[in-house]
């Protein structure tokens, strides 16, 4: 085979591969989200680029190997070289113009956009005109807006069944959520990202952002969003059970769509806390609290605690009363401290107080989150009471909002 046989036959099977699976690939899609920031653009452009000098000289060396291979085969009579390194001009030159070449490539068509971009990105204040704060829990996210007092928490609205494969699962599965982060586009929006107890990673391809929430840390990444729309990602950091149960979804709205939005929060805001007010004035009989307190466990507590109130040995106590817990001793020792752990480990039936104690301040260095924040007085009530009558526990207490308010006033953590 001539050499010119041979290159026509090799650009052949790079067609070939190039063009055949375009049916197969149209399955997947391959190309990235649009990037719909500049940080997402820039980001893009350099993999874009890197990937195309990268290609260009994987292609050119392959095909000098193939090359070589094939015609200075040994059944040629080709005797292989001797020397081990360079001797004359051209074998110098040989290895050095590649060497300044590559360098070139790396340190000035590569290094320059890269260097260019991390600046960019660590850029977060200069300009900024919106400040939000995103706190990874787990397993949700805590979205807060310094300065307009709104603040709540976004969590997975998938329904379990086809989390469990038992319902055909619909074109958002695991992303989906019941509050999404709204932000305005055209902004530049400083995002500080804390994180409550592990390591989360807030991750939204469409932006080019996957920056890690760390506890005891303070990260921050920016925006500035050129397209309304609603972009989809997750949290991107193992982060225990509920990792892939975190995802993130933000909707990006117009300016004036955006100020009615805050309006409506306020407004919403004020009404539940009239609500509340209300809610927690009002007494009410066991089997309200308790139908009320199944449904409060389901959503908070079953996760962690799980749905029959057993836990988890040795990592989730169970709720169900005669089953002692197999904890940590560190673990352990925080419950006693606060003196919730009754002798015979019949953890819920000890007093209402340390219970409330405990749902509203959670427990200090262990997953056991605080409710304070997140949870009416009404739904405490309703969540202890369930506990301390279900799963076989018969307390037969029933508590009132207004001991949950009057056990917030008494806290430093109202
Ligand atoms: C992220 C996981 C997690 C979630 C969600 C959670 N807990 Fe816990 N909870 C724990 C852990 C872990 C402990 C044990 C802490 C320790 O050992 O000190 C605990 C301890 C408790 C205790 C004391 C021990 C016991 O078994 O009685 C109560 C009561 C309790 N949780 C109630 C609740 C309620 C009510 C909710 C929902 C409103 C809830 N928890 C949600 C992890 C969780
Ligand atoms: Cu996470």
């Amino acid at each position: 085979m001539s050499a010119r046989k041979f290159f026509a036959l090799l650009s052949g099977l790079g067609l070939a591969v190039w063009a055949a699976p375009e049916a197969a690939y149209a399955r997947y899609p391959w190309e990235f989200p649009t990037p719909v920031t500049p940080i997402a653009k820039e980001t893009l452009w350099i993999h874009n680029i890197f990937l195309a000098f990268i290609t260009a000289v994987f292609v050119v060396v392959l095909a000098i190997m193939l090359y070589s291979l094939y015609f200075h085969r040994k059944s040629r009579g080709v005797k292989p070289a001797s020397f081990t390194a360079p001797r004359t001009r051209m074998q110098f030159a040989l290895s050095f113009i590649p060497f300044v070449i590559l360098s070139f490539v790396d340190y000035v068509v590569m290094g320059i956009p890269a260097y260019h971009a991390v600046l960019a990105m660590a850029n977060t204040r200069q300009g900024a005109q919106m400040v939000i704060k995103v706190t990874g829990m787990q397993w949700k996210w805590e979205y807060q807006y310094p300065g307009l007092h709104i603040n709540y928490y976004s969590s997975i609205t998938t329904p379990q069944d086809q989390i469990d494969d038992e319902a055909p699962k619909n074109p958002h599965f695991l992303r989906q959520v019941n509050h999404p982060l709204v932000l305005p586009v055209h902004k530049k929006i400083r995002v500080i990202l804390l994180s409550k107890d592990v390591i989360h990673s807030w991750w939204v391809p469409a932006f080019g952002v996957k920056m890690d929430s760390i506890p005891g840390f303070v990260r921050e990444v920016w925006l500035n969003i050129d397209k309304p729309g609603v972009y989809r990602g997750q949290c991107a950091e193992l982060c225990g059970v509920g990792h892939a149960f975190m995802p993130v979804v933000v909707d990006a709205v117009s300016d004036n769509q955006f100020t009615q939005w805050v309006g409506q929060e306020q407004a919403r805001e004020q009404a539940r806390k009239a609500q509340e007010a209300a809610a927690t004035a009002m007494t009410y009989n066991k089997a309200q609290l308790v139908t009320r307190g199944q449904k409060v466990f389901t959503a908070n507590c079953s996760a962690c605690h799980q749905p029959t109130g057993l836990g988890i040995p040795g990592t989730f106590p169970p709720i169900a009363a005669g089953h002692p817990f197999s904890a940590a001793p560190a673990m352990i020792a925080q419950l006693r401290k606060r003196g919730f752990i009754t002798a015979g480990g019949n953890i819920v039936e000890g007093p209402v107080a340390n219970h409330i104690d405990i749902v509203l301040q959670g427990i200090a260095g262990t997953p056991m989150p605080s409710f304070a924040a997140s949870l009416s007085n009404m739904d405490i009530a309703a969540v202890i009471t369930f506990e301390r009558n279900s799963f076989g526990n018969h307390t037969g207490d029933v508590i009132q909002p207004a001991q949950v308010q009057a056990a917030r006033a008494a806290s430093q953590n109202p």
